[in-house]
């Protein structure tokens, strides 16, 4: 009913954000109308930088099958909620694209393909980052990729949650690696299919950083500008 919703309608302005997480599939549930609920809360907060809740929101309204949803989107977020910036005229669209869509398997390659792509060509034919690359990695591209890796996650997966969790441990790999899920033991977890592609994920679980040449790459990931 129409008190329902309204009631809805409070609770996701007013709510905290675990509320917030509560009410948004609610009012996916109830079709049209709590779309347009969404969309209107999407509208008012797009002068503040958007969290994973405006995440969750979107991604609602954007896998809906609704015309109108269709139509908000097209109209007010064609590119997504996170801003694409780049220093080097990469389109960041296809990742918004993946990442809204739950894609994280998908969205973890073109993250390492894109960022080989921003460092060079040699990068690219490499397949692989130089820690000296990442250092020079330009600082609005690294924000952007991250950006969107958090607020499409519910905060749980992007750089800047490993490198809180790395220094939370005191910069120490070896409780690093099992505390998001990347080694068990003695054993690295096997890329790709021992890695969990969903939310279901620990914290700080994605993106990958190939170990394989050590930690330099992912240090200097850990240690770059773009942070502080
Ligand atoms: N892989 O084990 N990884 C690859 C990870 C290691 C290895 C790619 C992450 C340990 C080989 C990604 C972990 C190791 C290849 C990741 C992990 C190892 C490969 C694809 C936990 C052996 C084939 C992109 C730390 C003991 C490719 C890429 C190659 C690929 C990620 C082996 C994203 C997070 C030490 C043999 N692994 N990797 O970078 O280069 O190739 O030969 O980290």
């Amino acid at each position: 009913t129409a008190n329902d919703i309204d009631s809805l309608r409070q609770k996701l302005i007013a709510g905290s954000q675990k509320v917030q997480q509560q009410i948004i599939p609610q009012l996916a549930d109830l079709g049209n109308e709590g779309l347009e609920v969404l969309q209107e809360f999407l509208l008012k907060r797009r002068d503040t930088p958007a969290t994973w809740i405006d995440g969750k929101a979107y991604q609602v309204i954007y896998n809906s099958d609704a015309p109108t949803a269709k139509e908000f989107i097209e109209n007010n977020f064609p590119e997504g909620i996170v801003p694409l910036k780049s220093d080097c005229g990469i389109s960041y669209n296809s990742l918004q694209q993946l990442l809204t869509r739950q894609e994280f398997q998908a969205a973890d390659l073109f993250t390492i393909q894109t960022m080989c792509e921003v460092a060079g060509p040699q990068a690219v034919q490499r397949k692989w980052l130089y820690f000296t690359e990442v250092e020079n990695f330009p600082t609005q591209d690294l924000q952007t990729i991250n950006h969107l890796w958090v607020v499409h996650s519910e905060g749980k997966f992007g750089f800047s949650v490993q490198r809180e969790i790395w220094l939370s441990l005191g910069k120490n790999w070896e409780s690093l690696w099992p505390k998001i899920g990347w080694k068990d033991g003695n054993k690295w977890t096997r890329y790709p299919n021992e890695f969990t592609w969903d939310l279901s994920a620990p914290r700080g679980h994605l993106p990958l950083s190939n170990q394989l040449r050590g930690v330099r790459v992912m240090s200097s990931l850990l240690s770059h500008p773009a942070w502080t």
